[in-house]
């Protein structure tokens, strides 16, 4: 039984208990003459289709909505404001509706709002209450108006009621569910201002927002938001906030604010249960972000918190503007909930040099509190250095294959889930900016020695007897010099077989120079800019160059040290860049495999091989069209190169 109960997880039912909760009464909760609004009923409808269509509310439990009992709602709201929302739909409140909606900050109201207020509070109070008792091991509650701006006698910001929050007390109130300590996660693009009151002296909850603060700029628009709010009396320390100093935050942002504050506190902390104010406003798309996490990066981010409270997550809608990106997102976490996928890897290169600002101000100020926040944050990461994990595809190696297989089953269905938008391009097209004005020689020593083949890596196409498509450089433009010299290095051939070249083995250059060897290298005069899309064409991979491969500082650091590996594209074989001196005041660079590699090479591992015809005539081409040596001398060259043990 057990056996069967296992197999057949993976097509129909899920591994995981997953509540889900959507309610048609919830879109009657709109302007009141339906004038365009962001906060409208086709958000939740959006992501409820999507989720239907997707097959995933197949796969959860579908929980109805129950409107909250006042009592609990009055843990959190005073009397008058609860008053106020029980009624205001009433017909009694008709000629002041508006007039009262009016004079509230960023709130409408009509006819429906004050079921739909009762009912979204009510219905993350359930989910939770399931979670807790073990019923479900998650849920996701599709809940609107959204309520983590709502304070205790205030409607702001699209919320009547503080859903989350509300959902909170109820968890600590309720003794024999055995809560006791509750992690609020709040990823709303905005500020938690109306959740961070409610708990603001309380240690039984740690509240935790990132969102875009500005310098209290953006909505809503005080201090409130500040890394400096910690909590006050018993609650100090258990108030956390990441305010960014910008817009067009994205995935390796939000992971570096996971990996080196949230995670390492959520460990100490150690809560019974999390709430996630999961509002999709920070996703790539929406029109009030201006920040892009991907749905990926959504999906990555949920993971990492299943690893606390048993699992036990709870996530309520707050914003999230943008219909697709909303669904895409909603998607990519249930997917998460029910299956633990196992998410690897990111989309962007690095967080802004001010996340890390942010993140090493808010480790300060909470070091007190917490002891795991106490170490510097390694300055190696902090220069940007250390790129944040990405999905990486290798090139014509064998390890091709069984990354393929990973990309089928697991990161595909995610990633195709993106949004095709980049809002970080801005960012990818100022390093190429910067990188486009300055010149190197790129040294070659295989069958770029060739011209016509190289120009290939410049203007994309395909050479004769090459089985890839070259995408080509960015900058189009031909090299500005082309000049030949002579390095003691040493020239061989390896591998069986490649994806480009078919059987044989391909050049490689020994990083290390010797006296005794010689290896004739033609040197183009490129771009920095250029260089990279070579690189990247070299080591065929998915790094998606919103930042670059090999920038200045790697070019201080090859000339300092010699050689430099490139971890991003680790798997490609010419992931190594080695610096050969200067010439004309340029430095020379070129790209081969690394110290690991020869030792392969030497013990047999990877097979030292003879280049194929049509790829060893390239290389004779390249020399004699170079007029570096006659027909025959090229061929007695590579047949050396050949046959020479290493
Ligand atoms: C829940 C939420 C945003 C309010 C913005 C008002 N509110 N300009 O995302
Ligand atoms: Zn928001």
């Amino acid at each position: 039984m057990e056996a069967v109960e296992t197999a057949s997880r993976s097509t129909s039912r899920s591994l995981r208990r997953v509540g889900i909760l959507y309610d048609e009464r919830m879109c009657r909760h709109h302007t009141p003459d339906d004038e365009p609004h962001p906060e409208n009923p086709n958000r939740i409808r959006a992501i409820w289709n999507k989720l239907q269509s997707a097959g995933i509310s197949q796969r959860c439990e579908v929980l109805s909505a129950k409107e909250a009992e006042d009592k609990y709602i009055l843990s959190v709201h005073g009397k008058s404001h609860v008053d106020l929302i029980r009624n205001i739909s009433s017909q009694q409140y008709n000629s002041r509706r508006n007039r009262i909606a009016s004079k509230l900050n960023s709130i409408y109201l009509n006819e429906g709002s004050s079921e739909a207020a009762y009912l979204a509070a009510g219905s993350v109070i359930e989910v939770a209450k399931r979670v807790a008792k073990g019923e479900l091991d998650s849920a996701f509650a599709i809940v609107r108006p959204p309520g983590h701006h709502a304070e205790h006698d205030e409607a702001m910001g699209f919320c009547l009621f503080n859903n989350v929050a509300i959902a909170t007390n109820f968890l600590l109130n309720e003794k024999e569910l055995g809560i006791n300590k509750i992690l609020i996660v709040d990823w709303d693009v905005h500020h938690g201002n109306g959740t961070q009151k409610t708990f603001w002296k309380d240690p039984r909850v740690l509240f935790f927002s990132v969102h875009r603060h500005e310098f209290g700029s953006f909505y809503p628009s005080n201090d409130d938001g500040d890394y400096t709010m910690i909590g006050e009396g018993p609650g100090a320390g258990y108030n956390i906030n990441v305010p960014w100093e910008n817009g067009r935050c994205g995935d390796a942002d939000y992971l570096a604010v996971w990996d080196h504050i949230l995670i390492p506190v959520a460990k100490q902390f150690n809560p019974d249960m999390i709430l996630i104010s999961a509002g999709f406003d920070a996703a790539v798309g929406d029109p009030l972000g201006g920040c892009c996490v991907t749905p990926y990066g959504y999906a990555m981010l949920l993971r990492k918190l299943m690893d606390f409270a048993r699992g036990k997550i709870v996530l309520a809608l707050e914003g999230g503007y943008n219909l697709a990106s909303i669904s895409n997102s909603a998607l990519a976490c249930m997917e998460v909930l029910l299956d633990e996928k196992i998410v690897t890897g990111s989309t962007e290169a690095y967080p802004f040099e001010s996340t890390w600002r942010v993140i090493q101000v808010v480790r300060q100020e909470l070091k007190a509190f917490w002891s795991v926040l106490a170490d510097e944050v390694p300055t190696k990461l902090i220069s940007q250095k250390a790129p944040i994990p990405k999905i990486l595809i290798s090139s014509c190696d064998s390890e091709a294959e069984d990354v393929e297989e990973l990309l089928q089953e697991v990161i595909r269905p995610l990633s195709t889930l993106r949004v095709d938008e980049d809002c970080r391009e801005s960012a990818s097209v100022s390093w190429r900016s910067d990188l486009s004005n300055i010149d190197i020689w790129y040294a070659t020593f295989g069958s770029n020695m060739w011209k016509p083949r190289f120009l290939f890596y410049i203007e994309g196409g395909q050479v004769d007897g090459m089985q890839k498509l070259c995408s080509g450089s960015m900058d189009k433009r031909p090299p500005k010099e082309i000049l030949w010299k002579i390095f003691p290095h040493r020239l061989f051939f390896g591998r069986e077989s490649t994806r480009t070249w078919g059987l044989g083995g391909v050049a490689f250059l020994h990083p290390e120079s010797k006296n005794e060897d010689i290896v004739h290298m033609c040197l183009y005069r490129i771009t920095l800019e250029q260089f990279n899309d070579v690189l990247h064409q070299e080591n065929i991979s998915s790094y998606d160059m919103s930042s670059p491969l090999f920038d200045l500082t790697s070019l201080d650091c090859v000339k300092e040290k010699g050689s430099i590996n490139l971890e991003a594209v680790k798997k490609g074989w010419y992931h190594n860049v080695v610096y050969l001196g200067m010439e004309r005041d340029i430095p020379i660079l070129t790209m081969t495999c690394d110290l690991s590699d020869i030792e392969n090479f030497k013990s047999g591992k990877v097979p030292l091989h003879a280049p194929s015809e049509d790829y060893a005539n390239t290389l004779v081409k390249g020399l004699v069209e170079g007029g570096q040596l006659s027909e025959e001398e090229a061929v007695s060259y590579i047949k050396e190169a050949a046959t020479k043990p290493l």
